[in-house]
């Protein structure tokens, strides 16, 4: 019933398989944040360096069965935290039942992600367009949070020339990219000086 709700109010369709779901987290964006903050004390932030050589500007951390880590070797998904060795610390019951949340309104019942890829920006950092295809079952959307500063996202199409869209993502909106969209091209423009510190962005996968 509350889905229903809302769908009718609230869920704006990108395009088929990608939908907004403006301030979905806004009232629980500080507790968010208060989560992210204590899963960096169990495994910090870091700005992985890519296959080609080059650092990242967006820093990251994991939470959950499996995070996303890039090296010299390459992409991928592993149980433990490369720099500690240890465990990527549990996804917080919080993460989860929002993610859940969200996917069910976006029409996808069922989700049940094993990841959650925690992104920072500060100013300066941004994310070049690329495609999200670590995961194995692309059936599977994935469910991003943006939490903090606002960002420009660059949406494109299944081709990497084409001209990427661009839409500005506030704390508290939730997009949920599935079905048509789940490959498609997407990064975030350089993150500009803003009335905070940083912009974090939860990505929530279905890695296996
Ligand atoms: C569209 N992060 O971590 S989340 C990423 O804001 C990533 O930090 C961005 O792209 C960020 O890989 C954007 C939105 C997102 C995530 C996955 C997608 C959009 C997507 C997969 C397919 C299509
Ligand atoms: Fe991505």
């Amino acid at each position: 019933m509350r889905s229903l709700l809302i769908s009718d109010k609230a869920i704006e369709t990108i395009e088929p398989g990608a939908r907004l779901l403006r301030g979905f987290a806004g009232g629980e964006a500080a507790e968010l944040v208060e989560e992210v903050a204590r899963i960096a004390t169990l495994a910090p932030f870091r700005q992985m360096v890519t296959p080609g050589g080059f650092r990242m500007s967006v820093a990251m951390t994991n939470c959950g069965g499996l995070g996303w880590i890039t090296d010299r070797k390459g992409y991928r998904y592993e149980p433990r935290d490369p720099d500690s060795g240890a465990a990527w610390p549990d996804m917080p019951t919080r993460f989860r039942a929002l993610a859940d949340r969200a996917a069910e309104a976006a029409g996808f019942a069922g989700f049940a992600p094993d990841s959650c890829l925690i992104n920072r920006y500060v100013h300066g950092a941004r994310m070049s367009p690329h495609q999200d295809r670590d995961e194995k079952d692309f059936a599977a959307p994935i469910v991003s949070v943006s939490l903090g500063l606002p960002a420009t996202f660059l949406w494109g199409g299944s081709k990497r020339g084409d001209r990427p869209k661009r839409f500005r993502l506030e704390s508290g909106d939730v997009v949920v990219w599935g079905g048509d969209a789940r490959l498609n091209f997407h990064g975030v423009d350089t993150l500009a000086q803003g009335d905070g510190t940083c912009r974090y962005n939860l990505t929530f996968r279905k890695a296996k």
